[in-house]
């Protein structure tokens, strides 16, 4: 399962909205075949673990096991049911992570595979699995994207100078990695004053990976149309409170005021984004922060960088997930984290 767990996240950044998964065919304690969801919308991963298999060991499938980390599916979506697949083979067991949360699937899969008189094992490295697809159990539990906040900060505590000025904090290395986030997640987002002040494109650059969705929120409508962000190089979203004509690439999504980033999180899983990294700035990260809006946060840091006053940085909880980079120090980590 370690090994369909490690083939699962190969797919990482190409099958979101979907989940990432891994399968591995073992007979008599050997691989004979192994595959995952590569793509949106192509083959899921017991398809393309079968189809790994040697013609020669087919025959050995009745007798073998699959390790899956989802329940296989059991409906007709971009492609056949995996379940139906397994059946066919009759393979004589199937060891699965993680049930899927699909209203679509929801223990049919299991249901399919033990009525054709298959033995199936579930919740095999359960936590390990969850970890791996958090995007998805949160999407498909909660109908709201996963929430990552992510923002770098001087090692006295803030964001940016009082002119917003905020560039000296990160260094390359760190914005590598900052680009390679990017392109992980489906939306990235930022508030008005980012926007405005750093002009920022929010794009991936520095990384070999998609771009994702851009999100802006500009509540009263006070952007300028020659931001980078309105270049409709990339779809683009604005959420803002007041209505105004839609462009291409571009949609002015009006919304009410005291729930305005509750509606922006529902809006976005209604238009398949399971995952969003807020970039930025401090009002929108501690508005996010202040509604219990966000699932993890990734801090950078930097042991050289103190402005001594400006614009302070959020202040997080203990409880959630948090992590700190610090640039200079930790730099090996940001290796680790870019293989
Ligand atoms: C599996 N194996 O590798 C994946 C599964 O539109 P489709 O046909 O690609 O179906 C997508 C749904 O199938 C997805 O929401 C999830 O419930 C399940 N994903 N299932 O058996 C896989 N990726
Ligand atoms: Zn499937």
């Amino acid at each position: 399962m370690k090994r369909a767990l490690q083939l699962a996240t190969l797919g990482k950044g190409n099958v979101s909205p979907n989940p990432m998964v891994g399968a591995v065919i073992v007979h008599n304690d050997q691989i004979i075949g192994e595959g995952y969801h590569q793509k949106y919308g192509q083959p899921h991963a017991e398809v393309n673990a079968v189809a790994s298999v040697s013609k020669e060991n087919l025959p050995l499938l009745s007798e073998a096991e699959i390790y899956v980390t989802l329940e296989p599916c059991s409906h007709y979506g971009k492609t056949p049911p995996c379940a139906d697949l397994l059946v066919k083979h009759n393979f004589k067991k199937v060891i699965v992570c993680n049930l899927d949360p699909n209203p679509l699937v929801a223990g049919r899969g299991i249901k399919r595979l033990e009525d054709a008189g298959i033995k199936v094992a579930t919740r095999i490295l359960e936590n390990e699995g969850l970890e791996v697809n958090k995007r998805f159990f949160k999407a498909m539990t909660e109908k709201k994207p996963f929430v990552l906040l992510k923002y770098a900060q001087t090692s006295d505590g803030f964001v940016a100078r009082e002119n917003f000025d905020s560039k000296w904090i990160s260094n390359p290395l760190s914005r590598q990695l900052v680009h390679k986030m990017r392109a992980e997640e489906d939306a990235i987002l930022v508030g008005t004053n980012t926007a405005k002040y750093d002009d920022p494109a929010l794009n991936v650059r520095a990384w070999a990976g998609k771009d994702p969705l851009r999100v802006v929120i500009d509540r009263s409508k006070k952007l300028d149309d020659n931001l980078k962000l309105f270049d409709n190089s990339i779809r683009t979203i604005c959420y803002t409170s007041e209505f105004d004509e839609e462009k291409e690439n571009l949609a002015f999504i009006p919304l009410n005021k005291e729930t305005f980033l509750e509606d922006m999180l529902v809006d976005l899983f209604s238009k398949g984004i399971h995952s969003i990294i807020v970039e930025g700035g401090s009002t929108i990260l501690k508005e996010f922060i202040d509604r219990k809006l966000w699932d993890e946060a990734h801090v950078f840091t930097s042991s050289s960088a103190a402005f001594g006053s400006g614009i302070e940085a959020p202040l997080l909880p203990h409880k959630k997930r948090v992590q700190v980079t610090t640039v200079e120090q930790d730099e090996y980590a940001i290796y680790k984290a870019l293989k």
